[in-house]
């Protein structure tokens, strides 16, 4: 299938003079991701002014007007890169290629925004070490929780390996993702072969061209692989023949693969094998998978997604969102140095809303790194816009009062807090092999809005989305302005109508699409709300399971209490009457009410806005979008509808406005 470029298209524009006069790149070093780095400065000029560069060998003597030097000098930390003009040519520096990879895309951005040559001067550094995509694809073309075509890494058991690699690569390595898991974290089949000479010669090849843009390659593990593979009956951690084992297979996969950078594992969770089989910890388990690949510079990511997923839905103590601390926290500081935790952003599943991870602040001598999920699997599949970057700024910016200063989630994962190195932040992608890459246009927000993210997590999200929108449809200043409204509402509009004040979960079972309000109630998941006729909400409290406890002070009396905890987590936190007053004011139903309705009519606003683009964008994506905002409108309908009708049905109490409820 063919493919778009997304934000690298590199339509032709109006510049200024300056930027028209770039006619020569030159490298001072050389290397293969700085060849890059100029072959994409090349590119961009030559679509972009009509100009095309010369990629010059020799240092111009003088007359350094009109080009682009690209200069390896010390200074900054890895990853970072100076760019500047200096006597009208364009200076950018950095400590390595990556850097100047980086700075070369920076100053695309800086033609495509159309932002002033004369002056120039920008300096950063990446705030995140790991800047991570996880693909969740699988060897048959398929991908979990997929909303944009099937795999274009693997069809059919075959690892492909094509001219829309190195596309991605380059979109990756635009916004400074530096890593990527290509295959799904529940490894089955064909995928635990892939530490095996079935597909070291593919896998070898995309680690080079992942590579050339400074990107490197991981891959999910399957914990039980010595079992699965057939050539061991046990897998347990602690047996000398399994750890002889995992060191020998791990000398041959990096032998094979040497750009490999590590492995994702989820061990223990939804019917996946792991240390718990052999009554092992998962310290055990990561500790031996990480003394395996430590000789080669080897990462283990590991996953606190560790939850009874057969619980009982009458059983009111046992709660899924203390799971992954009450797994985990126990073994902080007993993890190898090449181990980092990876922990989703809240504690129960990528819901529009949830609290911030327990976890974060709670471990002090692990490495750990942020989970979020761009793909949109409770968050409208790609199917409804749902603009994520405002949430993870949210998440990001949270106090955890680990320490008195530089205690947020962002410095905990940026190293900040605990002085970590291997530390950052993972996107549960949202690509397949679509041709825009993202099913919704608008849903490559998301996937440009993460990776700057974790670069630069001082961004705003507006300004993330508005660079986003000018470097993939242009300065109409309409279509800027109309986007801009749309995303920078989605989130706003999709949690309205969606279920109420944090207590999530109101979705069909298995699809995770479309409202069912007790469709996971009666459940074995630990997904529940507890509505009766006198009121809804988990009680998390002292009283309840105790969640709230495990937040460090002021969080967990803030949490605790249902006169000061958020009305947007109060059903998360609390179980209470449809009649309590929130802070806002309202009834806890009368908010239902109101917000479901408001949430339609912010979705007709969005879509009549949109309509009036007709002729303003480009006429495919245009028409893509178009059929998405028509079924939007139709199912925000039907999320109203049956939120509403299930309260009024069991709460007996009327809208105060008397707005049409069934
Ligand atoms: O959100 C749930 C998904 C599963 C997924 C799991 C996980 C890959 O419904 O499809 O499995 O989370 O994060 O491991």
């Amino acid at each position: 299938m063919g493919f778009e470029q997304a934000w690298l298209s590199y339509e032709k524009r109006e510049v200024s003079v300056q930027w028209a006069g770039i006619h020569m790149i030159y490298a001072e070093q050389k290397g293969r991701i700085i060849e890059h780095a100029a072959t994409e400065l090349q590119t961009a000029f030559a679509k972009i002014t009509g100009k095309e560069p010369v990629l010059c060998l020799e240092r111009p003597e003088k007359e350094l007007n009109g080009c682009i030097l690209l200069k390896q000098k010390n200074g900054l930390k890895e990853g970072g890169y100076h760019l500047f003009e200096r006597e009208g040519a364009l200076v950018i520096e950095a400590p390595d290629e990556g850097g100047l990879l980086y700075g070369a895309f920076e100053l695309i951005k800086q033609l495509q925004l159309g932002n002033a040559y004369e002056g120039m001067d920008i300096c950063k550094e990446p705030v995140m070490p790991l800047r991570m995509l996880n693909h969740w694809d699988n060897m048959d073309g398929s991908i979990e929780r997929g909303y944009s075509g099937n795999s274009f890494f693997f069809d059919n058991d075959e690892i492909l390996v094509d001219e829309r690699i190195v596309t991605y690569a380059r979109l990756l390595a635009s916004v400074g993702i530096n890593g990527t898991v290509i295959n799904n974290v529940n490894v089955k089949d064909a995928a635990t072969w892939l530490i095996t000479d079935r597909y070291f010669e593919k896998l070898r090849q995309l680690s080079e061209i992942l590579a050339d843009y400074g990107i490197k390659l991981f891959l999910s593990l399957n914990y039980a692989a010595p079992v699965e593979l057939g050539e061991l009956d046990s897998a347990d951690p602690l047996s000398e023949e399994v750890r002889a084992w995992w060191k020998e297979r791990m000398k041959l996969v990096f032998t094979q693969v040497p750009n490999l950078g590590g492995f994702l594992i989820k061990a223990d969770s939804e019917g996946r094998p792991g240390p718990f089989t052999y009554g092992r910890t998962h310290a055990d388990g990561a500790n031996m998978l990480a003394e395996a690949v430590e000789p080669y510079g080897g990462l283990i990511i590991w996953r606190c997604f560790v939850y009874n997923c057969k619980q009982d839905w009458r059983d009111y103590k046992t709660d899924r969102a203390r799971s992954g601390y009450d797994n985990f926290k126990e073994l902080d500081g007993t993890f190898r140095d090449n181990v980092i935790l990876q922990i989703k952003n809240g504690p129960m599943d990528f819901q529009v809303r949830e609290p911030v991870h327990p976890l974060f602040g709670a471990l002090e001598a692990t490495n750990q790194m942020l989970e979020v999920q761009i793909a949109q699997e409770y968050t409208g599949q790609q199917r409804h816009v749902c603009y994520l970057i405002p949430m993870f700024k949210e998440v990001l910016s949270f106090r955890t009062y680990a320490a008195e200063t530089d205690d947020t989630v962002e410095d905990i994962v940026s190293g900040k807090t605990f002085k970590q190195t291997k530390c950052g932040m993972a996107a549960v992608a949202n690509t397949g092999n679509d041709e825009n890459w993202t099913g919704h246009d608008l849903a490559a927000a998301n996937f440009y809005g993460f990776g700057r993210l974790a670069f630069e997590p001082s961004a705003q999200a507006e300004e993330l989305a508005e660079e986003w929108i000018i470097r993939t449809f242009g300065e109409d200043k309409a279509v800027r302005e109309v986007l801009l409204f749309i995303l920078m509402n989605s989130w706003r509009a999709y949690e309205m109508y969606n279920a109420p004040l944090g207590i999530g979960w109101m979705v069909n079972p298995s699809y995770h699409y479309g409202p069912s309000v007790d469709g996971y109630e009666y459940d074995r998941w630990g997904t529940y709300h507890r509505a009766d006729h006198v009121g809804i909400g988990v009680d998390r409290s002292h009283q309840g399971t105790g969640y709230a406890g495990l937040y460090r002070e002021p969080n967990a009396s803030m949490y605790d209490n249902p006169e000061s905890c958020p009305d947007e987590l109060l059903l998360f936190f609390h179980h209470m009457p449809y009649d309590h007053r929130l802070r806002s004011g309202k009834t806890v139903i009368q908010h239902i009410y109101d917000t479901h309705f408001e949430g339609v009519e912010l979705v007709d606003e969005m879509v009549k806005r949109f309509e009036g683009l007709e002729g303003k964008l480009p006429d495919k994506a245009y028409q893509r979008m178009l059929e998405r905002f028509h079924h939007q409108k139709e199912h925000s309908r039907e999320w109203r509808d049956q939120i509403n009708s299930y309260f009024y049905r069991k709460s007996g109490i009327a809208d105060e406005k008397g707005r049409k409820i069934f």
